[in-house]
C-alpha cells in the first residue's frame, strides 16, 4: 500500500500530538511540586460543624516544632477566622470544609489552592517562609457559590514567631 508522503507527515504530526497531551496531563498530576487535593483529610458532617472540636471554633493549633494545623470554615461569603494568623518559619496543614456549598480555598502567592466540599475536609500543607516582618497573603474563593461570591475573600497573616499569639484574631 502506498502512503502519500503528506498524509504520513500528519500522521506523525498527530501521534506527536497525543503523545504532547499525555505529557501535559501526566506533569500536572505527578510533576514536581504538584500535589492533588484528595480525600485523605477525611469526611465531616456538614451540618453539623459548629459542634465539631476543630471546626466548632475554627483557628491554628501548634502540632509540632514548627508545624501548625489550621482549621478554617469555607462559607458563603467568608472565610473563618479572618484573618488567620500564622507563624513565620513554619509548616502550615490547612483543613478547610463548608456547611453549605462548595468553595474554593486559594491562599494567593503559594502553592495552596484547592477546593471546598461540603462534607469533607480538604487538607493542604504550606511552608512559611523565616522572616521578620509581618506579610499577608490574601485568600479567594476560586467556585462561585452564590450571589455574593465576588465578596468572599479572607487573609493569611504571617507574623514573625516571636509575635505569633497563638492564631486567634
Ligand atoms: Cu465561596
Amino acid at each position: 500500500m502506498h502512503v502519500h508522503k503528506y498524509e504520513k507527515l500528519w500522521l506523525v504530526a498527530a501521534l506527536l500530538l497525543i503523545v504532547g497531551f499525555v505529557a501535559t496531563i501526566t506533569y500536572g498530576a505527578v510533576g514536581a511540586g504538584v500535589a492533588m487535593v484528595d480525600d485523605s483529610g477525611g469526611t465531616i458532617d456538614a451540618n453539623s460543624i459548629g459542634d465539631d472540636e476543630n471546626f466548632g471554633d475554627p483557628g491554628v493549633v501548634q502540632t509540632g516544632e514548627d508545624e501548625y494545623a489550621a482549621y478554617v470554615v469555607a462559607q458563603q461569603f467568608s472565610f473563618r477566622p479572618d484573618p488567620i494568623r500564622v507563624p513565620a518559619g513554619s509548616e502550615v496543614t490547612f483543613y478547610v470544609t463548608s456547611p453549605d456549598v462548595i468553595h474554593g480555598f486559594e491562599i494567593v502567592g503559594t502553592n495552596a489552592n484547592t477546593m471546598v466540599v461540603p462534607g469533607q475536609v480538604s487538607e493542604i500543607t504550606v511552608r512559611f517562609d523565616e522572616q521578620s516582618e509581618v506579610k499577608e497573603y490574601g485568600i479567594l474563593c476560586n467556585e462561585y457559590c452564590g450571589s455574593a461570591h465576588h465578596t468572599m475573600e479572607g487573609k493569611v497573616v504571617v507574623v514573625p514567631q516571636s509575635e505569633w499569639d497563638g492564631g486567634d484574631a
